[in-house]
């Protein structure tokens, strides 16, 4: 058998096809289908997603792929069957990377290649990655998968579990689970140095957030803590409704949740969830303005890696509690806690923010002496950019989002334990210790954020109300507008201003400009849909509203917009 040595000991076989023969009859039972036509599939913000229907290579495929970056991490990686917030029908990939983190972007070029090639050219791509990035196929490969409620999700992580099998990967299939709670158990079984405690297995999961939460409501009178009004949850009829089912019977007297939308009263997404909250604007379908006034609720989407919060106020009228939000609100907490430890000039704290983010949470921010930076959408820029920071917040307005802490400073942290005197400070100490316990350090977690935000809202004695207003939203409009090329519209690293076609920057600066005092708007792409978004912002709605359809016109104008000039608003 000729073998291409990388390194001493690496096997690297001239074709893969030397080492699984059987490659050559099991690939064309996993062949694209006609359905897929001409279609490229893309890997996009957050992996692949398409209908159910013409995946099943892709996910036969993924699998593969999956074990090839484990063989070359010598780690184990992990495959989510999920597609989020898509409707029912659809369904999607998303790759866990051996830290827990979303897949290193040097990888998706693969992914593509591989999903995308036909039957006879998959051994060629595999061929091609296992020599560019050296990967000693002798290796063992172990990877995790998981997947959300969805009716294909099952079909497809059997068929992603037989093609990791086929390259001689390990599976352990760990059935319905949020996709965070995946990206949890890669992060934990990785690194030894986290595997205290048994939080690697689900219910250590479980046990690490209820203890967390303990700890950070330990000053609270119990008596107080069970009298307090429920969380009423909308888990998008998916998967979080079973798994926060398993948490809050655990949780018990601590915090009383009730469960909105499961999967069996109701199709997934629809009508309800983060994305229809936060981006219609618009209350979930099960709930009410007469029957839910005053009642503090939250609402996930369908892989549960994102929350947002909302109430009905004694009038009847919907606030929306955004990402923006939940991230002034834990910023808060770090900032109090540093201070208090004498360590907020030798702990940089800071909180990443997209385009999207409300002028008043950067205001706040600010107001409060918080570091803020800019990243691109997405939750993999977003989590990069974090990592600038000692604690890094970061969230999307949509919900996405976490805190990390950097490793030097929880050692920081537990050194002090032994050496403080003063109860404040011991009582900061322990808080932000629980803190770090309670957020999922891997990716953004629904269930992890809404614990944390319910801690402390407990710590203050706060009504969701109270918590609002801590400022004021300035009013915002958001529409999306068809144009032949989207990639003709180039913008700045950050996505806070145009920089193509120049006809379009300088339309939106002026109308920007004689929109008066902190009036904003901005033009991006979409890397989901096919489409360039417009964000508007202005002191009062009906100027945020003749901003964002000026600027939609601007760019249907200037960009090569397809149809009749927009005339309304599309979510
Ligand atoms: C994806 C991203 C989300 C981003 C959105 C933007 C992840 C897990 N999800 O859903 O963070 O806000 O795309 O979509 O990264 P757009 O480019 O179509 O506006
Ligand atoms: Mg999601």
């Amino acid at each position: 058998m000729s073998t291409t040595a990388a390194s001493p000991a690496a096997a690297i076989p001239a074709s893969i096809l030397e080492k699984v023969p059987r490659l050559m009859d099991e690939l064309p039972k996993h062949s694209k289908p006609a359905a897929l036509g001409d279609k490229v599939l893309s890997y996009g913000t957050a992996g692949f997603r398409d209908n159910a229907d013409i995946l099943g290579s892709t996910f036969h495929r993924m699998g593969m792929l999956a074990v090839l970056r484990s063989k070359k991490e010598h780690k184990i990686t992990g495959l989510m069957v999920t597609a989020s917030h898509n409707a029912a029908p659809d369904n999607g990939v998303k790759l866990v990377d051996a830290d827990g983190g979303m897949l290193a972007q040097s990888w998706e070029k693969y992914a593509m290649q591989l999903a995308n090639a036909n039957t006879e050219k998959v051994v060629e791509v595999l061929d091609t990655i296992i020599r560019t990035e050296k990967i000693d196929v002798d290796q063992t490969g172990n990877i995790f998968i998981a997947r959300d409620t969805r009716v294909s999700s099952e079909h497809l992580s059997e068929l992603a579990r037989e093609g990791a099998l086929l390259l001689g990967g390990n599976v352990l299939d760990f059935g319905l689970q949020t996709t965070p709670q995946l990206h949890h158990f890669i992060r934990m079984w990785n690194h030894e140095q986290y595997n205290k405690g048994d939080w690697a297995s689900e219910a250590g999961y479980y046990n690490m957030l209820v203890d967390a939460f303990k700890q950070l409501t330990s000053g609270v009178d119990q008596k107080k803590l069970e009298m307090r009004t429920p969380l009423y949850v909308d888990c998008a009829h998916g998967v979080g409704a079973i798994q926060l089912a398993k948490l809050a019977k655990d949780l018990g007297d601590m915090l009383h949740i009730e469960i909105r939308n499961t999967p069996e009263d109701g199709e997934l997404n629809f009508e309800c969830g983060a994305e229809h909250a936060q981006k219609a604007r618009k209350h979930p379908a099960g709930f009410s303005r007469d029957a839910d006034r005053g009642k503090r609720a939250c609402s996930l989407d369908g892989d549960a890696d994102r929350v947002v919060f909302h109430y009905f106020d004694v009038q009847g009228e919907w606030h929306l509690l955004d990402g923006d939000k939940i991230a002034c609100l834990f910023a808060g907490f770090f900032a109090e806690k540093l201070k208090t430890l004498e360590l907020a000039s030798e702990i940089s704290l800071g909180v990443v923010q997209t385009a999207y983010a409300n002028g008043a949470a950067y205001n706040y921010l600010k107001a409060n002496n918080v570091q803020v930076a800019m990243a691109k959408t997405g939750v993999k820029y977003c989590h990069h950019k974090a990592l600038d920071y000692d604690i890094g917040i970061y969230f999307e307005a949509n919900g996405h989002g976490t805190v990390m802490m950097k490793d030097h400073v929880v050692d920081r942290l537990h050194k002090m334990e032994s050496t403080l005197t003063d109860e404040k400070k011991k009582y900061a100490l322990a808080n932000i210790t629980a803190a770090h316990q309670l957020i999922n350090q891997a990716v953004g977690d629904a269930l992890s954020d809404a614990l944390f935000v319910e801690a402390l809202l407990i710590q203050h004695d706060w009504s969701i109300a109270q918590w609002d207003a801590i400022y004021q939203d300035l009013p915002s409009r958001q529409t999306k507008v068809k144009i032949a090329d989207r990639t003709v519209v180039k913008t700045t690293e950050d996505e806070t201003a145009a920089t193509a076609p120049e006809a379009l920057k300088a339309a939106v600066e002026s109308l920007v400009a004689s929109a008066g005092p902190n009036a904003r708007a901005f033009v991006r792409p979409s890397g989901t849909e096919d489409a360039v978004r417009v964000y508007a912002e202005a002191e009062t709605q009906e100027g945020a509203d003749a901003l964002a359809l000026a600027v939609a016109k601007a760019v249907h104008e200037h960009a090569g917009g397809i149809g009749d000039a927009p005339s309304a608003f599309v979510a």
